[in-house]
């Protein structure tokens, strides 16, 4: 059958001149740009006006943004539980020059003999353990990628006790109920929070040895923190001081600015 058109319906429109088509793309995209533009001018208005932070254990960022960080560190916890490990490698892969950063709160000698490890419970009780209370837990080993947020990254082999190990012989269960853990060195000059299900996570040690031999001072002699889970700024060398609460302990680079949780 043969289309026709009735005489209330239009007929085709007559395609456009290339000119006309060109007329109408430059209008789409100069309108769109105008569009965009105004909506990113104004997003970025809104957050440059938005108020700041109130500084506390992080530094002043405007509030959406932080706001926007936190929701991002839930979802990432909820995804990344203790189920999941960090990648291992066999000892040979381990760096026979293993690499060494900043030194805040960890220059200068140490007297390992006289040093102790100062946990304050919950109760107000402070324990003091000695290095030989330590070695004397079963030790457990990892080679694992350590990576640094300035960028490099080395696969290491560390040894020491595994943290929920010194958890349960010390019987710190009950402080494990709150959420976060705060280290320090001795002299209080670098200090991290660690939320409680990283320091729980399988693969924490509390490290005296690296490369089976015990630390150098330059590497956190006589105990370091070793987190796989966290970039290297919350692998606390020295360690002073354990703490335990449910508020964020203070954090030397979060203060800076740097993210609080620092996960992987
Ligand atoms: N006490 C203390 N611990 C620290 C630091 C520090 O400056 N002081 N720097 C951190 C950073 S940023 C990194 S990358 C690692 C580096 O550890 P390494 O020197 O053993 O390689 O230690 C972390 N622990
Ligand atoms: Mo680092």
């Amino acid at each position: 059958m043969k289309k026709t058109f009735s005489k209330k319906q239009k007929a085709p429109k007559k395609p456009l001149t290339i000119e006309q088509k060109i007329t109408r793309r430059n209008f789409l995209s100069f309108g769109t740009f105008i569009v965009a533009g105004s909506v990113a001018y104004g997003g970025w208005k809104w957050l440059y006006n938005s108020p700041e932070e109130a500084r506390t254990v992080t530094a002043g960022a405007r509030a959406p943004l932080r706001r926007a960080l936190n929701k991002t560190e839930l979802a990432f916890r909820r995804i990344f539980s203790n189920n999941n490990l960090v990648k291992t490698y066999p000892k040979n892969m381990a760096a026979k020059a293993v690499r060494h950063n900043s030194d805040i709160g960890s220059e200068g000698k140490i007297d390992i003999d006289a040093w102790k490890l100062q946990v304050k419970k919950h109760t107000g009780e402070v324990l003091h353990i000695s290095l030989e209370d330590i070695k004397a837990l079963p030790k457990t080993d990892i080679v694992y990628d350590f990576k640094c947020v300035e960028g490099w990254d080395q696969i290491s082999h560390w040894g020491g006790v595994k943290f929920s190990d010194f958890i349960n012989h010390f019987k710190l269960n009950a402080e494990t109920e709150l959420q976060y853990v705060g280290l320090a060195t001795p002299d209080k000059e670098y200090y991290v929070g660690i939320d409680m299900p990283s320091a729980m996570h399988p693969q924490t040690l509390l490290a005296y040895e690296v490369n089976e031999k015990p630390l150098p001072p330059k590497h956190g002699a006589p105990l370091r923190l070793i987190i796989p889970v966290k970039y290297g700024i919350k692998n606390l060398k020295r360690i002073g001081t354990m703490s335990f609460s449910d508020t964020r302990p203070p954090d030397y680079w979060a203060e800076q600015g740097y993210d609080y949780y620092s996960g992987l």
